[in-house]
């Protein structure tokens, strides 16, 4: 396989500026002719036009009218190249056959039930024609769909419907016109039974934009959700970013088989159904927040990722980046913005340090690639949200939204780079960034280390950084980075004190005053080692570093454990308080993991529990903040802290803390439940899903102690629960105790939801990631249950996907659970090579392990690297991870 480099970028030899499209859908193939306008970069100049195709059938290529003769192209697998092309402006002319019932990779043209619909990025236009297939070629399109009329009433593109009509033989047409230019990934086309739930929305310039959410007839009752979605999206992108929707007509359409969350089209987003359907029996409150989520991002694409584009694949954090920080924002206002930095700071160390410390790690800007579709990573998506993030600490609401604005202004239209995007913030506010484009370039997480002192002579309070960026595949020495820290002072009364300056590299910088004290201030760390004193300090502080998390790095400090629970207990930066819980549980676990390993008796800190029970009993607190709050680092985050990992201690250790916790708290967790039930209607709204959150964690807790009284509660909530959040929990709950009930339960819960795929999605998900032990052999057996199909994403993620998250069974010592997802890999690189990419990624932290396993999960990476056929996405991942 060929390897991409970013290094290697050169502009296009030929640009297209109109693109004429007719698809003629058949039951057997498809028929797709393409009308492009061609003019060569630079006038007179004699390059061969080289197009890009795979698995297309050839029909016909004529230049301005003149069928090509065959020395006049050259047609590989992947390539078609018109050798020597008209030096000027010239029409092509394409049409190829292709197969769309049969292309199980649901990447081009495919079918979902008996739908037809696209998915073109990353590089999914080549499957349907022959083309440029590059993000710098940016065309007007129109696109004529003709179908069978019965079985496909419904026919839908980009941009606006300018025709249609009925043909013979029960077919019938439609011809839809994008005003926009557009890169060839963001072309849909969407075919089949559907209908639509209407809205409208009048923007603030007082257009009327009218909005369709197309499913199957059965499921529009559950598209509210997602309406309203759109609608809050569309507000708050013309509130906080002064972005309005540009076209009449926005469509979204929900499809059951899709092998990401969703994608921006043009005008016409297509979705994983999992993010758009949702009604309170079915979906949980984390599934309507995601849809929120997701929704958001999606239609914050039109502007960050459409009408500006990526310049080439290497730039895609400039879209995804942005839109995940522009989406997270957008939940934050909706919902708590303290949980919803707690949730997304999570998800980063869970999921992105992991990334960026093995050896998949690659910059937020990648500087390689073999297969794009293996790049749409944690890494360019969530650390990409963190540099867009660190910008905004650094200029502040204000200084972002110009920068914003100045990028708009100047790139409208565009392909552009992440320099563009770091020009427009630096020029709009004449801020000197230093060297902050590094965060680009340079992968794994930077770690910062603080030393404290206090002088109470000269009142100053000196903090020593010194950082140091690890070694990542490729990057063996790195330079250091620019690291914003937001800190704030604690006095002994637990309030912040006022800072009046700080001093640093030979110069003092005043911070506040009486009339204008400031209590946080942003520390710009630059240097491999720097010191900054803070002046007029009465008192020996405690800091609280790092404020809102305000860079995506690991910070280890000299707090000590009473300084920690004196910041959990008063910081005014709630992130903070979090983070501090945080980082005393994992000091606890990590010092019990020792304790298991030598045999030790494992004894639970009294101080530990104390300072839970008073979070938990704290009614001043925000009830999602405490259900937070109170739950331990998962057993990864621990994992990934330990020189050797070890699953089996790391899972005792954390079962033991939380059921002494149960234990010690059992009256607390009792009266929480029984405080936080509510006999009203579901609501989505951020005080409703506090409590249901809180009194769910309440519940987990209680379901680790085997206590009939405890059982009881949880079948009670199991049956009499109105909503799928709180069943759901209580037959998560249910289910960590092998046994009977457990059975039963999980059989009433299949029988009464098998007719809704979402649901049965959760059933699997929760079965197969159970820790009950030797659970591989369960789901082999529900492999071959008849709910469980290996083409469906959703369902590979649900149970080979949550199979691979229990730490104890898929790492199993006998090697079952490694054995298991081989296989399986194999199988389904044969389907789909994008999911088993993505799922084969499981191993990708092999080394971590102890010597058998690594022996273990290596036979199985060169077992799977030698099977016949492996598609380019399984070798990049599974060849780098044994590199
Ligand atoms: N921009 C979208 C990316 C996407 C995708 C990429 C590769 C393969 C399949 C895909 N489906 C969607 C999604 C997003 O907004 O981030
Ligand atoms: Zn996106």
């Amino acid at each position: 396989p060929k390897e991409i480099f970013l290094k290697d970028y050169k502009q296009p030899d030929f640009y297209f500026d109109t693109v004429d499209l007719k698809f003629s859908l058949g039951e057997e193939k498809t028929i797709v002719s393409s009308k492009i306008s061609v003019y060569p970069r630079v006038e007179g100049g004699s390059s061969p036009l080289v197009l890009d195709g795979q698995d297309l059938k050839l029909i016909s290529v004529t230049i301005d009218g003149k069928a090509l003769k065959e020395e006049e192209y050259c047609l590989n697998p992947r390539h078609l190249t018109l050798v020597s092309p008209p030096s000027g402006r010239f029409t092509l002319e394409i049409v190829t056959e292709i197969l769309p019932q049969k292309n199980t990779s649901l990447e081009g043209l495919y079918k979902s039930s008996s739908n037809f619909c696209t998915q073109c990025e990353a590089e999914g236009f080549r499957k349907i024609t022959f083309y440029q297939d590059r993000p710098d070629i940016m065309a007007k399109y129109t696109c004529r769909i003709e179908a069978d009329k019965s079985l496909y009433p419904v026919l839908l593109s980009n941009g606006n419907l300018i025709e249609q009509g009925d043909l013979q033989g029960g077919r019938h047409y439609a011809v839809w016109e994008d005003p926009f230019k557009k890169p060839c990934y963001l072309f849909a086309l969407v075919a089949g039974q559907l209908e639509s739930r209407d809205d409208t929305f009048i923007t603030r310039s007082g257009r009327k934009v009218l909005l369709k959410i197309w499913t199957p007839a059965q499921d529009l009752p559950k598209t509210a959700h997602a309406m309203y979605s759109l609608k809050a999206a569309m507000k708050w992108d013309e509130d906080v970013f002064g972005l309005e929707y540009d076209l009449d007509l926005f469509n979204i359409v929900a499809v059951p088989d899709f092998n990401m969350g969703a994608m921006e089209n043009k005008s016409l987003n297509i979705f994983n159904s999992k993010l758009v359907l949702a009604s309170p029996e079915t979906a949980s409150d984390g599934d309507y927040a995601a849809i929120l989520g997701v929704i958001g991002h999606e239609y914050f694409h039109n502007w960050t990722g459409n009408r500006v584009t990526c310049r080439d694949w290497f730039q895609l954090s400039l879209k995804e980046g942005l839109t995940v920080f522009r989406d997270q924002e957008f939940s934050s206002d909706m919902g708590s913005r303290t949980v919803k930095r707690i949730a997304d700071v999570s998800k980063l160390r869970i999921y992105q340090y992991p990334q960026d410390a093995g050896p998949m790690a690659h910059p937020v800007r990648p500087h390689s690639y073999i297969k794009m579709d293996n790049f749409y990573t944690v890494t360019v998506y969530e650390k990409g949200a963190e540099v867009v993030r660190m910008y905004k600490t650094l200029l502040g609401k204000e200084g972002f939204r110009k920068g914003m604005d100045l990028y708009f202004k100047r790139h409208d239209g565009q392909a552009v780079t992440c320099e563009e995007f770091f020009a427009a913030m630096r020029d709009a506010n004449g801020a000197d960034f230093s060297n902050f484009l590094l965060w680009y370039s340079q992968a794994g997480t930077p770690s910062l280390k603080v030393a404290s002192a206090y002088n109470p002579e000269a009142r100053t309070y000196s903090l020593k950084f010194s950082q140091e960026v690890p070694q990542t595949p490729g990057q063996p020495v790195k330079e250091p980075m620019f690291i914003p820290v937001a800190i704030g002072l604690l006095d002994s009364t637990g309030k912040d004190i006022a800072l009046s300056s700080v001093y640093h590299d030979g110069k003092l910088e005043q911070l506040g005053s009486n009339s204008q004290p400031v209590y946080t201030t942003i520390l710009r760390v630059t240097k491999k080692e720097e010191e900054f004193i803070f002046n007029d300090i009465s008192e020996r502080p405690i800091p609280s570093l790092l404020r809102g998390f305000s860079a995506p790095v690991r910070l280890h400090s000299d707090l000590t454990d009473s300084d920690l629970f004196f910041l959990l207990a008063h910081d005014s930066d709630e992130f903070n308080r979090w983070e501090a819980g945080q980082i005393l549980a994992r000091k606890l676990m990590l010092s019990l993991v020792g304790d298991f390993q030598e045999s030790k008796t494992l004894v639970l800190n009294p101080q530990f529990v104390q300072g839970l029970r008073s979070i938990l009993c704290d009614s001043s607190l925000d009830k999602e903040f405490i259900s937070k709050a109170i739950t331990l680092p998962g057993e990864g985050e621990i994992m990934d802290m330990m020189e050797v990992a070890d699953p089996d201690a790391v899972h005792a250790v954390r079962n033991f803390i939380r059921k002494e916790l149960a234990s010690a708290l059992k009256e607390e967790f009792l009266n929480t439940v029984k405080s936080n039930c509510s006999s009203e209607p579901y609501e989505f709204n951020h005080p409703n899903m506090a409590r249901r959150a809180l009194k769910n964690t309440a519940l987990a807790y209680l379901g680790s102690l085997s206590d009939p009284e405890v059982t009881e509660l949880l079948l009670n909530e199991y049956r009499t629960a109105t909503n799928m959040t709180e069943q759901f929990a209580a037959l998560v709950a249910i289910e960590q105790k092998p046994g009977e009930i457990r059975d039963q339960v999980l059989a009433d819960f299949y029988n009464k939801w098998q007719h809704d795929f979402l649901v049965v999605n959760k059933w699997f998900a929760l079965q197969a990631a159970s820790d009950i032990p030797g659970n591989v052999e369960n789901v082999k057996k529900l492999l071959a249950h008849p709910a469980f199909d290996l083409r469906n994403p959703n369902k590979v993620y649900s149970l080979i996907g949550g199979f691979c998250g229990s730490r104890v069974n898929f790492h199993a010592k006998d090697g079952s659970g490694y054995k298991f997802l081989g296989e399986i890999v194999v199988q389904l690189d044969k389907l789909n090579p994008q999911v088993a990419s993505r799922m084969v990624s499981a191993f990708s932290r092999w080394k971590r392990y102890d010597e058998t396993r690594q022996n273990l999960a290596k036979a199985q990476l060169e077992m799977i690297l030698s099977s016949n056929g492996l598609s380019e996405n399984v070798y990049e991942i599974a060849s780098k991870s044994l590199a």
